[in-house]
């Protein structure tokens, strides 16, 4: 499958807000839907439009590079390292030198192997270079990718619509994303939520119809508890996955808790005529309109009650060195540092980046537990299976730091020390604040792919500040 994604300020109509200038893939928020199949390669090709970079005084963990970018494949197992989803690549822009001598504008080539038994299901694509990806993503700089599998196959999926469902979070200001200049930045600029690139579109069903909805929370800032309001019997939502991983049944859902960068795949079967909502919590306006009007199907489309499982389970008694558990802590400190950047976003405990001077005052340390590139957080061994407990330090219930591990799904098996009844595959999970904080408790296995990649905080601002490590999967 072949791609030009072209990157470049765009005038976009968002219909439901009007005209915004920002930086686009192809010109429109959000970005063309990929389609792969198993065993395909997905070859990219970058054009970088985008004016010079502004010069940057600051640190290496405040924003920077607004104008440089690179790809990440968000929860596909694939490789990190060389051309594929390496994000430690930078597609810089032309220089002001290059620009203005009318030079041609550069190109990077990506290569992304989908091994034959990648799991069939929803992914997402953005960019994700240190120092910029919050202020693009807040841009519409996203889109789906979705890899064609065995769960395709199942004749009641086969027979729904298939129906992408991209939510993109824009900060605007008059039609702009503002730079992102300061903490205040991500509080003080509004979000603005759409469903493909709309602000409260709407989705039409008929009654008895399945629609399959891949779900994308395509969002830097916001955890979202979707649920479908209106007046009793609403169309009733089945999970079928979580994360591009395709459950054993479907689940039938109250409400669906999409973290930033979470996915879920669902079955939505409307039964009677009426207007509904997609709302998510806290947001006042409806991300959809769901209408379900017209002639009713006959019979009723159904729901299978069995699906492919996207990913065998592990288990506790897989963990091969019970001395590996890790333990990570996603924590902010207000007030640590000088000028419009004061906080220190820090990834604490198993592997947690060194203090510059340990005797010194730790909570003033700009090097403590923030992300540096030559330091290696964590080495995680090809085959070996590994189990990791993540939790906020923070006490605000609002607060959320979604923790994202690229290269290797994990399978969440307790929240808050209690065991799931059923554990679910994820890339991301989010952690809300209060007393105490949420924790995780996953299990993860490395597997196919050596290289460097990371770890951090998937509220994106966090991660440009420093929430982020470096994690090194190295042969057995
Ligand atoms: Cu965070």
């Amino acid at each position: 499958m072949e791609q030009t994604l072209d990157v470049r300020f765009t005038d976009v109509w968002v219909p439901g807000y009007g005209q915004v200038g920002t930086r686009t893939y192809n010109g429109t928020v959000p970005g063309p839907t990929l389609r792969v199949r198993r065993g395909d390669t997905l070859r990219l090709t970058h054009i970088n439009g985008l004016p010079p970079n502004p010069p940057h005084t600051g640190g290496h963990n405040t924003p920077h590079r607004p104008n440089s970018l690179n790809l990440h494949t968000h929860g596909m197992h694939v490789s990190p390292s060389g051309r594929a989803d390496n994000v430690l690549r930078e597609f810089a822009p032309r220089t002001p030198d290059e620009a203005a001598a009318g030079g041609a504008e550069p190109r990077y080539v990506t290569t992304v192997q989908v091994p034959a038994d990648h799991p069939a299901g929803t992914y997402w694509y953005h960019p994700h270079l240190h120092g910029s990806t919050a202020e693009q993503i807040v841009g519409g700089m996203a889109g789906a990718i979705i890899v064609e599998g065995d769960v395709d196959e199942v004749p009641e999926i086969r027979a729904a619509a298939d129906i992408v469902v991209v939510i993109s979070e824009l900060k605007l200001r008059d039609g702009r994303v503002p730079a992102f200049a300061s903490n205040a930045w991500v509080t003080a600029v509004a979000s603005t939520f759409t469903v493909n690139g709309a602000v409260n579109p709407t989705l039409v069903l008929r009654p008895g119809e399945v629609q399959r909805w891949r779900l994308v929370a395509a969002t830097a800032v916001t955890a979202l508890r979707l649920t479908v309001a209106g007046e009793t019997p609403r169309p009733t939502v089945h999970q079928i996955a979580q994360d591009g991983v395709t459950f054993a049944a479907p689940l039938v859902r109250q409400e669906i808790d999409l973290a930033m960068g979470n996915r879920a795949d669902v079955l939505v079967q409307a039964g009677a005529a009426g207007r509904y909502a997609l709302r998510a919590e806290g947001v006042p306006v409806p991300l959809m309109t769901i209408e379900v009007a017209g002639a009713p199907v006959a019979p009723p489309m159904r729901v299978p009650r069995s699906l492919p499982p996207g990913r065998p389970l592990i288990e506790d008694s897989d963990v091969t060195d019970p001395g590996a558990d890790r333990e990570v802590v996603l924590h902010v400190d207000p007030g640590v540092f000088p000028g419009a950047f004061p906080n220190a976003y820090r990834m604490l405990g198993t592997g947690a980046t060194p203090a510059a001077d340990p005797h010194g005052d730790l909570t003033r340390d700009p090097a403590y537990g923030l992300f540096d590139p030559a330091f290696t957080n964590h080495t995680l061994r090809l085959g070996t299976v590994e189990r990791w407990t993540v939790r906020t330090g923070e006490t605000v219930p609002a607060f959320n730091h979604p923790f994202h591990l690229h290269t290797n799904q994990f399978l969440v098996t307790h929240r808050n020390g209690r065991r799931l009844p059923v554990p679910v595959w994820h890339d991301t999970v989010g952690l809300a604040g209060g007393t105490p904080g949420e924790s995780v408790t996953f299990l993860v296995k490395y597997e196919d792919f050596t290289g460097r990649t990371i770890a951090h905080c998937h509220q994106l601002h966090h991660e440009d500040l420093g929430m982020m490590q470096t994690v090194h999967y190295i042969e057995p």
